[in-house]
């Protein structure tokens, strides 16, 4: 398995919530290096510009709006296999299907509200880093 690194947003909702080091722990248990953080207010245009290829969808303003209702902590993660590792943790988008023992099922109040982002691809990964930290 090859060492990968992916981007990880802890979003507002779990920042509210006062979870980002419970959140953070997971990853470093499973074995996954932060080697990059940043706490942020995400602008309209950043949000926008992130999550471009939902802006057809009929849930993107609502998205937008979340993602820039509070701070969020943006990461590059690595490890081995990291970026599906990273989806395994954070489990399914609608909190209510996500496994027991994952982020969302534990932190996550709603599909809307669902306390991480994690890359779903190498395209996207390599994408989100530039994103945020422009390497
Ligand atoms: P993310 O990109 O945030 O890691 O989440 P994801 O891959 O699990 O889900 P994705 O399909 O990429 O959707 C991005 C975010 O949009 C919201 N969403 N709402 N109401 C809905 O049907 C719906 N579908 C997606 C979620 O907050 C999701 O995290
Ligand atoms: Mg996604």
């Amino acid at each position: 398995m090859a060492i990968e690194r992916t981007l990880s947003i802890i979003k507002p909702d779990a920042v509210a919530k006062n979870v980002i080091g419970q959140i953070v722990a997971r990853f470093e248990a499973a074995d996954l290096k932060v080697v990059d953080m940043q706490m942020k207010q995400l602008s309209q245009a950043d949000a926008e510009g992130f999550y471009a290829e939902h802006k057809e969808r009929p849930f993107f303003a609502d998205l937008v709006a979340f993602m820039t209702s509070g701070p969020v902590v943006v990461q590059v993660l690595e490890g081995e296999n990291a970026i599906a590792q990273n989806r395994d943790l954070m489990g399914a988008t609608n909190p209510q299907e996500a496994a027991e023992g994952t982020i969302r099922r534990d932190f996550a109040e709603s599909i809307d509200a669902n306390a991480v982002h994690g890359s779903d691809s190498a395209t996207s990964a390599e994408r989100e880093i530039a994103y945020f930290f422009g390497k």
